[in-house]
């Protein structure tokens, strides 16, 4: 039976809609598997701190080595935009890749006045074989992948997703750190999101008591350094279960990375593990009452004052970074860049050209040697040697005097030919000169 003709448009039509209406994770082998990264939020604290931490100077100084692109979505604030621009910058000259990093960053009401931002990675999971440079069966922000790799995975995936409370009242849009009273920093709420976005997340967390980690039982990266006090690691214990919950908000959890740890005296640094869990904020922060307001390595705590500035990422966090994969430029915070100012002393140097000047000086001087001098330089003959070795450049001066003294010398055959005379026509010759 033949089908009219607009049924079978309408047939074409439907198959190509369901071809490109599947999912595209349904990869092909080789490709990664993707999944949303848990969103971690950052809380006001409402006490006015009153501490500036300023962005690391080789921020200012650096180039950058990675490239980090914005996409705005909602009704974002001039200002907002500018200090994002900065935060973002921050972050640029702190981590290495040569794939630029996609954000979607939106502008829009978070629920709670006292939750200021949230943000999370888009996570990539390479199974049984992964690229070099990446751990097996382990989920990986895909930011960082693509820094590794050194091609981007996702390519129409945003790399980070960021929310920003449209409905605080006190934030503050400046990038001075500069805070005001009772004023909250933006610019540090972005450089604390974009940290969690690019890997400060982990996959572990607690419900009803029963601690559990994993995404379709792979964990991300970051777990693998999780440590409790008794130097247990947190994925040796059995998910889900009461342990696990236990440690997870035991007060007593650490991050055990080697880089972690020397830009930590040597010693694990505390991550947050309060009781009771909080989601999206436990375990996914530095300790908070370890690394206080004003402490430089206390941007990736769970809450933020008013009147507090911390734009550095902080050598813990790089070093965190560092252990999960991050190439940081410069790992060590050497003090090389901070010195950088004070190559502006080579400007001092640009005085040199002035004292180029001086040589033109001596050349005016010897000009005025020619005129008024040469008379009594040819009075004596031996005078003139004299000037010569003061000056290469009375070496002219000589030169003109000698000139005139052979002038002298064809004058004289033609008074006396005798060769005594030479000394009279001298002695007629020097009043005609001193005139
Ligand atoms: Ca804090």
């Amino acid at each position: 039976m033949r089908r009219p003709p607009a049924i079978l448009a309408f047939l074409s039509l439907a198959l190509l809609l369901i071809a490109f209406s599947l999912p595209s994770r349904a990869a092909s082998p080789g490709e990664p598997r993707q999944a949303a990264g848990p969103m971690i939020t950052l809380r006001a604290s409402g006490v006015n701190e009153f501490t500036s931490v300023t962005a690391p100077q080789r921020t200012r100084y650096a180039p950058k080595s990675a490239t980090i692109n914005v996409a705005f979505s909602g009704d974002w604030p001039e200002d907002a935009r500018t200090a994002f621009t900065y935060a973002k910058g921050i972050w640029e000259t702190q981590l290495t890749s040569s794939v630029p990093i996609s954000v979607t960053a939106s502008w829009e009401d978070l629920g709670s006045p006292t939750i200021l931002g949230s943000a999370g990675p888009r996570l990539v999971n390479f199974g049984g074989s992964p690229p070099s440079g990446i751990q097996a069966n382990t989920w990986y922000p895909v930011a960082l992948v693509n820094a590794i790799r050194g091609n981007d995975t996702l390519p129409s995936n945003p790399d980070i997703i960021a929310q920003f409370n449209s409905t605080q009242a006190a934030w503050y849009f400046g990038t001075d750190g500069q805070t005001p009273n009772n004023k909250i920093d933006f610019a540090s709420v972005v450089l604390h999101e974009l940290g969690h976005g690019l890997g400060f997340v982990g996959s572990m967390q607690v419900s009803g008591g029963q601690g559990s980690w994993g995404l379709s039982g792979a964990p991300v990266i970051y777990d693998q350094f999780a440590l409790n006090g008794q130097g247990i690691r947190l994925l040796t214990i059995t998910s889900p279960s009461t342990d696990l919950g236990i440690e997870l908000q035991g007060g007593d959890l650490f991050f055990d990375g080697s880089n972690a740890m020397a830009a930590n005296g040597g010693t694990a640094p505390r991550l947050y593990a309060p009781n009771p869990f909080e989601p999206g904020s436990s375990y996914a922060h530095l300790d908070e009452d370890t690394f206080i307001a004003g402490d430089t390595n206390s941007l990736m705590t769970p809450s933020l004052g008013m009147a507090e500035a911390i734009h550095d990422t902080g050598a813990i966090t790089r070093g965190i970074f560092e252990d999960i994969g991050w190439t940081i430029p410069g790992a060590v915070p050497t003090p090389t860049p901070t010195h950088t100012p004070t190559a502006t002393h080579t400007a001092t140097a640009t005085r040199t050209p002035t004292a180029t000047q001086s040589p033109t000086n001596t050349a005016t001087t010897t000009a005025t040697a020619t005129g008024t001098l040469s008379p009594t330089a040819t009075a004596s003959t031996t005078h003139t040697p004299t000037r010569t070795v003061t000056g290469t450049q009375s070496a002219t001066v000589t030169a003109t005097a000698t000139t005139t003294a052979t002038e002298t010398a064809t004058h004289t055959p033609t008074a006396t030919s005798q060769p005594t005379q030479t000394g009279t026509t001298q002695r007629l010759f020097l009043p005609l000169a001193i005139r």
